[in-house]
């Protein structure tokens, strides 16, 4: 800033002569008329209207004045700054109108183009299964009943009247859980069967009693196309007065008709289960065959290993044993009961001919079962 002027002539001060004043504002007027975009008029702004401007500094110049000279420079001053910030006004709207035509021009969105879909997850069929078989036995007045996957090897044998020395005890290849001490002793398995279910639905509730229980067993089986060690089976148990093989044999035949549908036969072939007397294996027709590769080398068929059924599972009458293990008395009551494979129902649903297809985890194969609810 300038000396306090003695003669009172603001003339004399370079910066507000008016013809330098003028020539800072049309220079400003210009660099905004030149700006070709928001940054460049930025730029301008800072170098025509900041701190260091020439009309910010000649603004300045004006307190040193005489306060008689004072009015006539802050007019001055006043005029060119109040044009410079028009300009600069009126080229900030005209950018920003130019640079939103722009934006909706450059950034439009062609909402007809196609999109890069995210793949849809799809839950896997052997669970919407076991919720279609739940449904249908909730529908018949069951209750779900569940149990853990590694169970007491009482309730996965011994209650089921496959005590230890029994030789069907062996049938089912089973793994043992080992105790946290690292003996083998746990009294632990992983559940062979759905069936210690019956026992554990028969502990906790009184006759009548009808409980159905889908879930997870383990066996020392080889993967191959009609086994795998992990799979689910659905057990059913009915205890109540005068139950026979004959509601057995219909509830059975009502649950295939409404899983795979009709069309195919059903083979009830005499068995033996500790826990239920009598006892019988439910084969279904080979949907692959039809029985047609029944003794013709000529057309061997790998779904059925060539002998025209598939097996679903066991079932019988419950063993009175049993429902004396289960506290119940075998005079009043009796029950049937049945496990069924359901890797086998799916395979027998969906024509799926090779059951590893179930759990290798590829999604191509669980995905066109995603539309089923
Ligand atoms: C049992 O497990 C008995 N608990 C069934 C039962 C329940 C009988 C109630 C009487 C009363 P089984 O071992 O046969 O039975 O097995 C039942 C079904 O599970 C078989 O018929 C088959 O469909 C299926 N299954 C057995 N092993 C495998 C395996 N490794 N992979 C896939 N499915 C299997």
């Amino acid at each position: 800033m300038s000396a306090p002027n003695k003669s009172y002539d603001p003339v004399e001060v370079e910066a507000l002569k008016p013809e330098v004043v003028e020539q800072a504002r049309d220079e400003a007027i210009a660099a905004f008329a030149a700006a070709a975009d928001l940054d460049e008029l930025k730029q301008a702004k800072v170098a025509h209207t900041g701190d260091r401007s020439p009309l910010s500094l000649a603004n300045r110049e004006i307190g040193a004045l005489p306060p008689q000279a004072k009015a006539a420079a802050g007019k001055l001053i006043g005029q060119a700054r109040g044009a410079v910030n028009q300009a600069l006004a009126k080229r900030q709207a005209e950018l920003e109108a130019e640079r939103d035509a722009r934006v909706l021009v450059e950034e439009a969105v062609d909402v007809t183009l196609p999109f890069g879909r995210v793949p849809r997850g799809a839950r896997h069929p052997l669970t919407t299964l076991a919720e279609r078989i739940e449904d249908t036995f909730v529908a018949m007045g069951y209750q779900v009943a569940s149990g853990p996957e590694v169970e007491a090897e009482w309730l996965n044998f011994d209650a089921l009247n496959l005590h230890a020395d029994h030789p069907a005890r062996s049938m089912q290849d089973t793994f043992f859980v080992e105790a946290p001490d690292g003996s083998a002793d746990s009294g632990m398995v992983l559940r062979t069967q759905t069936s210690p279910v019956q026992i554990r639905a028969m502990l906790a509730g009184e006759p009548p009693l009808y409980a159905v229980s889908p879930g997870r067993v383990y066996r020392t089986d080889e993967l191959d196309a009609t086994h795998t060690p992990v799979f689910r089976q659905v057990e059913a148990i009915a205890v109540d007065e005068g139950i026979t093989f004959g509601h057995l044999k219909g509830t059975i035949e009502v649950l295939v008709e409404k899983l795979i549908g009709g069309g195919l036969e059903l083979r009830w072939r005499p068995s033996y289960f500790p826990f239920t007397e009598p006892s019988a294996e439910i084969d279904l027709q080979c949907f692959v065959c039809r029985g047609a590769s029944v003794g013709n080398p000529d057309r061997p068929c790998r779904t059925c290993s060539s002998e025209g059924w598939i097996e679903l599972g066991g079932c019988g009458v419950v063993n009175p044993r049993v429902l004396v293990a289960a506290g119940i008395d075998p005079n009043r009551y009796s029950g049937f009961a049945f496990g069924l494979g359901l890797e086998r129902i799916l395979m027998n649903r969906h024509n799926v001919a090779d059951m590893r297809d179930m759990v290798e985890g590829d999604v191509r194969f669980t995905l066109p079962f995603g539309m089923e609810i």
